[in-house]
């Protein structure tokens, strides 16, 4: 008959393996799986409270991060170079789910910014930060379209994207064109 060590012991074997089997496949196609549980996606920003203020208004960007900020003028600078502030970004960059997953976008940045559909990237309605490309449909007429006024997350929010069909689906930032995401609904 069994003591209650060897008893114990086989439990823990036992327990390892399930473990040891439990992880594997998961972590090899992690990638692949489409989501069923919500996904949030995080628009992030490093806008310099004193330089975007004195031109675009009080309260316009409220950054909290600690230092780090980029002025306007370095962003308008970055942008006309073709080499964008990458800390003007959406995360992650591509999201697979499963159709019906709730999907939301929520501002962790300092500013404003929009999550709108488009057909293909292209440039925003602030043509000094598109480097050239032209403002894609969906984006034009600023904040006058109610295409890019009811996509716009401002501070501090979320907003929550109605369903999606299958297939693929691209967003981008109307006002920072490189912030994209590619959303693949399986
Ligand atoms: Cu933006």
């Amino acid at each position: 008959m069994m003591n209650r060590n060897q008893w114990l012991l086989g439990f823990f074997m036992f327990l390892s393996a399930t473990y040891a089997l439990a992880q594997g496949p998961t972590q090899e196609h992690k990638q692949q799986k489409p989501a069923t549980q919500a996904v949030q996606i995080v628009a992030l920003d490093e806008c310099d409270p004193a330089t975007f203020n004195a031109a675009l208004g009080a309260d316009f960007c409220k950054n909290v991060a600690l230092g780090a900020f980029t002025t306007l003028d370095q962003l308008f600078a970055q942008a006309a170079a073709g080499t964008p502030d990458p800390g003007w970004d959406f995360e992650p960059d591509s999201v697979v789910i499963k159709e019906g997953t709730p999907l939301s976008v929520v501002d962790q940045g300092g500013e404003p910014h929009t999550f709108t559909e488009v057909a293909n990237f292209g440039g925003g309605f602030i043509p000094p930060l598109n480097a050239g490309a032209d403002t894609v449909p969906e984006c034009s007429g600023g904040f006058k379209n109610l295409g890019v006024a009811r996509t716009r997350i401002l501070q501090g929010s979320e907003i929550k994207l109605p369903e999606l069909s299958k297939g693929k689906h691209l967003f981008q930032c109307c006002i920072h064109p490189w912030m994209r995401v590619e959303v693949e609904v399986k």
